[in-house]
């Protein structure tokens, strides 16, 4: 069938689907999966990829998805975007690996620089580069005790922060995350968070709530590091209430304790600044990014003033691969894009295309409580139509019925009530309207008013 949707890398933008999702090849290499892969890693939809680019993934069967998840926040340049994919190609080619701890290069110097130079702040910065979200969480963890002297860790009420021994015991929930893999890390201690949607609570309340617990039951003297998500990602898509966030920086400079924000998924434009902290013009001390920092390649950053980067022992960071040259140069490539198209601007864009119709599928529904988030990071909280209790059934309902209709949608919260989207920052309308129709039916087939 010919149309006149865009192309991206030979792959339409357009929503196309040849058979059942999953087809029968998925269904095959399924089998597979299932005699060769670990029952514990899980999988959202059970399809298989062949290709990606711009909004659209085509499966082995040949059917067209549209991306409302980049891959958990990742692919925020498209996937395989051609910068990205130049850069790589030229690094690999130069060479794929050397360990920056033993000869250097000067892409990870480059990347530092960039990312010293984007972050919130204008005081003098120090970067390292790690693999992942949750071993770069750490290591923020480490240089703050190292810098502090101190040991206590605070986190958040629904927050996630990775699944290593130290950031499981920083995430709240339990399932799947934490469930069986006990002990935890000693010294983190969980505060409330201001969640507007539930507790009704000022984001000056709120923070004067967690700061006297703080007092109470940590001591400021002993706290080495708050660490927060701007916006909570995984718990679902909390914006805390404004004042909140500033609230906790003060308290955390007054207590000389360092104020490390987890923008691993808030990050890189996700949420119309560069980084989420922006919005409310917090200047953490210390920043964590990975996801959308290298467009899909695992790079992951700590970023943070000077004298708390460098209070650490010559040698106390690093790792094999930490800052890998092919990484790096997909950084440089991605952050390239990010700053030529605006891709910040990009997503305020389709925060206005989403929430209003959002908005409009809550009034027809009845049973979303809150449409929320910032930028493409947008999430619908979705309850029982009398109760108005999180109704996880008919979230995962409603999910699986995007994914047979064509639409890549991701759940999460704490209550496993929350539909999240987070579609590539160069999203055409087009492919977001046809989600949103999809959106819209599945609310209308599987939650129909009246009732
Ligand atoms: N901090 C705020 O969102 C990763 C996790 C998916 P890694 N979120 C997706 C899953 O179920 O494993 C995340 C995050 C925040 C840290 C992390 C951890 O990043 O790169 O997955 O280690």
């Amino acid at each position: 069938m010919e149309s006149s949707a865009v192309v991206v890398n030979d792959v339409r933008q357009e929503l196309h689907l040849v058979t059942q999702v999953p087809g029968p090849k998925s269904v095959e290499l399924q089998k597979r999966r299932v005699d060769a892969v670990s029952s514990g890693v899980g999988a959202t939809l059970p399809i298989f990829v062949q290709k990606a680019a711009g909004g659209i993934v085509v499966d082995v069967d040949g059917n067209s998805l549209i991306d409302m998840g980049s891959g958990i926040a990742v692919t925020s340049v498209g996937n395989s975007a051609s910068e990205v994919v130049d850069r790589v190609t030229k690094q690999a080619q130069a060479f794929t690996h050397t360990c920056f701890m033993v000869t250097q290069y000067e892409g990870y110097v480059e990347v530092c620089e960039a990312l010293n130079r984007l972050t919130p702040g204008t005081h003098a910065k120090r970067s390292a580069l790690f693999n992942t979200g949750a071993e770069a969480v750490e290591n923020a963890v480490k240089i703050a005790r190292a810098y502090t002297r101190r040991q206590a860790v605070v986190v958040f009420e629904h927050a996630y922060h990775g699944r290593t021994n130290l950031t499981m015991g920083m995430t709240a929930k339990v399932m799947p995350y934490k469930h069986s893999f006990g002990p935890f890390a000693p010294e983190i201690y969980r505060m409330p968070l201001s969640y507007p949607a539930h507790d009704g609570l000022t984001g000056s309340e709120a923070a004067a709530h967690a700061i006297s617990r703080m007092e109470k039951e940590i001591g400021s003297e002993n706290i080495a590091a708050i660490v927060i998500e701007p916006i909570a990602g995984e718990g679902g898509f909390i914006v805390p209430a404004v004042g909140f966030l500033p609230a906790l920086v003060a308290f955390a400079t007054a207590a000389k304790a360092v104020f490390i924000a987890d923008e691993v998924q808030t990050g890189f434009c996700r949420t119309g600044n560069w980084f989420a902290s922006e919005h409310e013009g917090i200047v953490p001390d210390v920043i964590v990014t990975a996801k959308g920092i290298a467009g899909g390649l695992p790079l992951a950053g700590v970023t943070g003033r000077a004298e708390i980067m460098d209070a650490v022992h010559a040698g106390g960071l690093g790792g094999t691969y930490g800052g890998n040259p092919i990484a790096c140069a997909a950084a440089l490539g991605s952050i390239a894009t990010m700053e030529r198209e605006n891709l910040a601007e990009k997503a305020i864009h389709i925060e206005t295309v989403m929430v209003p119709r959002l908005s409009e599928i809550a009034d027809e529904s009845g049973v979303i409580a809150d449409v929320r988030g910032r930028g493409a990071m947008i999430a619908v909280e979705i309850v029982d139509r009398v109760s108005r209790k999180p109704d996880a059934t008919l979230t995962t309902a409603i999910a699986k019925y995007c994914h047979a209709h064509g639409v890549i949608v991701l759940t999460a919260g704490t209550y496993g009530n929350v539909l999240r989207f987070l579609p590539p920052l160069i999203i055409s309308d087009d492919l977001l309207n046809q989600a949103l129709d999809i959106i819209q039916s599945a609310f209308a087939e599987l939650a129909p008013s009246g009732n």
